[in-house]
């Protein structure tokens, strides 16, 4: 692999919108289609606005929050070309969880899709944009003639955040050549998009699996790319066929749930399945296999790396293990004192490469990045031949159907509720989902066990999908004698 070498001066979003030519479709979705030059227009337009109109100036961050959906896609490379800093959230995300990004990331503004208001942080300067909205109105007087910000290939892009282990999200910067490495190792050299290309998938783009598959892998090589907002698996293989998609990004989850519907022949004209997100199991990577000749790319990538380090393609998957490392990237198993493992033996997965884990607040930094290693925070092994094999998180993070849960965060909301005095959450192994959440709850004293209203309280507190789908009720939980709570004697009896 030649080494990545990227100019002192650059800005992502004008190179990933400078080079296919103007008339190819780039973007679609929500009833939108845009060309390139389209796209490069309403990007320019929302650089205009937000400095010329909102007094944005170079390294403000803009929280952005929206469905997967065209605008969205306009407004992240609005701010870059304007030289801010993107802070993408999770459109599911709830007034608490916004709050504490505000309160970390402290944006200049927001541009929120107009059915997405509700939750943001009431302080907080926001445009409504897409439809009839107050970006809408203020792009018209800009003629898409905004010069980009030079920025250094070294000045942050993005916050991409991450929910902690203690429940406190945290920030990840990624800078504007980190953008194109993603593209110029993973992209380009294992899924290999190329311009003829119809993208899709599922992850939404505030997380950065969904960014780099759905949008800077797709503009990088010149293809085309289609949003969708929450579609089910069976929509999915359906939108698939419809649009002419492939390459497709999604899930195990997804796969699995494809075949359970019997739809894998709508995914006939795919060139290319990527999972990530969670592990991809052996049995679904040969059933999709079987139904369709298709050999999924699984991968490993994190928040903190920005995208997929580890995956195999083509003739180099051996299924069941996530593959080896992604050209441009190193990857090893190391003790807890960072000293190599040998082959066979579990150990922590660590990782380096053009993109890495810079914190935007330090205290993790030093925990996570060591000797210039990134430490994962999952247990792997690794083979003779490099191929690393998942075995399980290191931490309280609970991976369920591709969603990172932060074990105390629910714990945080459940202990909100009047009728619980002690609880933890931790995870069920689940063929279905990869992992449940379940809560294990002690009682205020004559309260009536509800599973339902707890479930409830969780999902009006936090996001949704973070809800407990198992609750158990206990009478006491397991603690050591100074109090500490031990999960593992919980993982356990989840297990069982
Ligand atoms: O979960 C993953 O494997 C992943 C992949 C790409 C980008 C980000 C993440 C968390």
């Amino acid at each position: 692999l030649p080494e990545l070498r990227y100019p002192d001066q650059l800005n992502a979003a004008r190179e990933l919108l400078a080079g296919p030519p103007g008339e190819r479709p780039c973007v679609r979705g929500s009833g939108i289609s845009w060309t390139y030059a389209e796209l490069r227009h309403h990007a320019a337009q929302v650089a205009a606005v937000l400095t010329e109109d909102l007094g944005l100036v170079p390294g403000n961050r803009v929280l952005l929050r929206g469905p997967n959906e065209p605008w969205q896609v306009a407004c992240w490379l609005g701010v870059l070309l304007a030289g801010g800093v993107a802070v993408a959230t999770m459109p599911m995300l709830r007034r608490t969880e916004l709050d504490t990004i505000s309160e970390l990331a402290r944006p200049s503004l927001a541009l929120v899709h107009h059915d997405f208001l509700h939750d943001v942080p009431p302080d907080l300067r926001t445009v409504a944009y897409g439809g009839d909205s107050e970006l809408t109105g203020m792009i018209a007087t800009h003629d898409g003639g905004f010069a980009p910000v030079d920025t250094a290939a070294d000045d942050v892009a993005l916050l991409a955040f991450t929910s902690g282990t203690t429940g406190r999200p945290k920030a990840t910067m990624h800078f504007h050549r980190d953008v194109l490495a993603i593209a110029d190792t993973f992209s380009r050299h294992v899924v290999q998009i190329r311009p003829a290309d119809v993208v899709t998938g599922t992850p939404p783009i505030a997380f950065t699996f969904g960014l780099g598959g759905l949008v800077v892998f797709p503009l990088r090589a010149g293809a085309s790319t289609v949003l969708l907002d929450r579609v089910t698996p069976p929509q999915l293989a359906d939108t698939v066929a419809e649009e002419g998609v492939t390459v497709l990004f999604t899930a195990p989850t997804a796969y699995r749930a494809i075949l359970a519907a019997d739809k894998a022949d709508r995914l006939a004209g795919v060139r290319r399945l990527v999972s990530a997100g969670e592990t991809l199991p052996a049995s679904v990577w040969h059933a999709m296999h079987d139904a369709t000749g298709l050999r999924i790319i699984d991968g490993i990538g994190s928040t903190e790396m920005l995208h997929v380090f580890i995956s195999a393609a083509d003739d180099d998957i051996r299924p069941g293990t996530t593959g080896r490392a992604v050209p441009g990237y190193q990857a090893a198993v190391l003790d807890d004192d960072g000293r190599p493992v040998p082959d066979g033996t579990p150990g922590n997965l660590a990782v380096k490469g053009p993109t890495g884990c810079r914190y935007l607040d330090g205290d993790r930094q030093t925990t996570y990045v060591r000797h210039g290693w990134n430490f994962t925070g999952d247990t792997y092994v690794r083979d003779a031949d490099g191929y690393f094999t998942y075995l399980a998180r290191s931490d309280d993070m609970i991976v369920s159907s591709g969603y990172n849960i932060s074990g105390p965060e629910v714990e945080q909301a459940l202990i909100g509720h009047p009728d619980v005095v002690d609880c933890a959450v931790v995870a069920t192994p689940d063929e279905e989902r990869g992992a449940l959440v379940t809560a294990f709850v002690v009682l205020r004293e004559g309260a009536a066990p509800d599973a339902a209203a707890l479930q409830d309280h969780v999902k009006q507190t936090i996001a949704p999908y973070k809800y407990p789908r198992l609750v158990e009720f206990v009478t006491e939980l397991p603690r050591t004698s100074t109090g500490k709570l031990q999960r593992f004697v919980l993982r356990e009896k989840a297990a069982e």
